[in-house]
């Protein structure tokens, strides 16, 4: 099993009390969309529910493509300002995914659209069930899991979405949710009349 110094867990970052509280109420005030999306014509199902937040002006095409960009809750602003306090960054949006049970999942992916930059950094979120979540280096056979758990704040550095890819593969033996907030830097675009000649 490798290990992989790009990811850090920093455990129980919110209590089992506060866990509780935030997933209870970003399950019922999120308003979670259809995940039946089409896409060039072609319908598909997205295997979790998904909404996406961020601040005026920020656009983030894999997001734009499905998701409508919402403002952010009460509950989401705190929970950003907590993290970045904890990690000295500044975050614009945040993907907030619901597996409703462990038969929802997130395939092999990284997250390096080059709407994130360069370096991606991005800090992940657990309420509500354990799940693994698996990751592969992209050239090497190296492989590796970890377990999240409600209140766990994941860490991605940014060589990490350079270097590997992530899962949240399907767990059948998980019968409750779970909600995942990946907080984000999206690198706002140019604008067109930005002035060079
Ligand atoms: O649910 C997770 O732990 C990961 C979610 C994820 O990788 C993503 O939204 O890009
Ligand atoms: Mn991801």
């Amino acid at each position: 099993m490798a290990h992989c110094p790009e990811l850090e867990v920093v455990a129980n970052f919110y209590d089992a009390v506060e866990c509780e509280r935030i997933y209870r109420r970003l399950l019922h005030e999120q308003n979670w969309p259809d995940n039946r999306y089409t896409v060039a014509g072609r319908q598909f199902i997205l295997p979790r529910l998904q909404t996406w937040h961020a601040d005026p002006g920020i656009r983030y095409s894999y997001s734009n493509n499905l998701l409508q960009t919402r403002q952010w809750t009460p509950l989401l602003s705190a929970i950003r300002e907590q993290v970045e306090a904890r990690l000295n960054f500044s975050f614009n949006s945040v993907l907030v995914n619901l597996y409703r049970n462990g038969e929802d999942y997130v395939g092999w992916h990284a997250d390096d659209e080059p709407e994130l930059g360069g370096q991606p950094f991005i800090a992940s979120l657990t309420f509500g069930a354990e799940r693994q979540f698996e990751f592969r280096h992209k050239k090497f056979s190296d492989h590796g899991r970890l377990l999240l758990r409600s209140g766990d704040l994941l860490v991605m550095r940014p060589d990490f979405q350079r270097h590997w890819l992530h899962s949240v593969p399907i767990d059948r033996q998980v019968t409750e949710g779970r909600i995942n907030l990946t907080f984000r830097r999206v690198i706002p675009a140019p604008k067109p009349d930005s002035g060079h000649f």
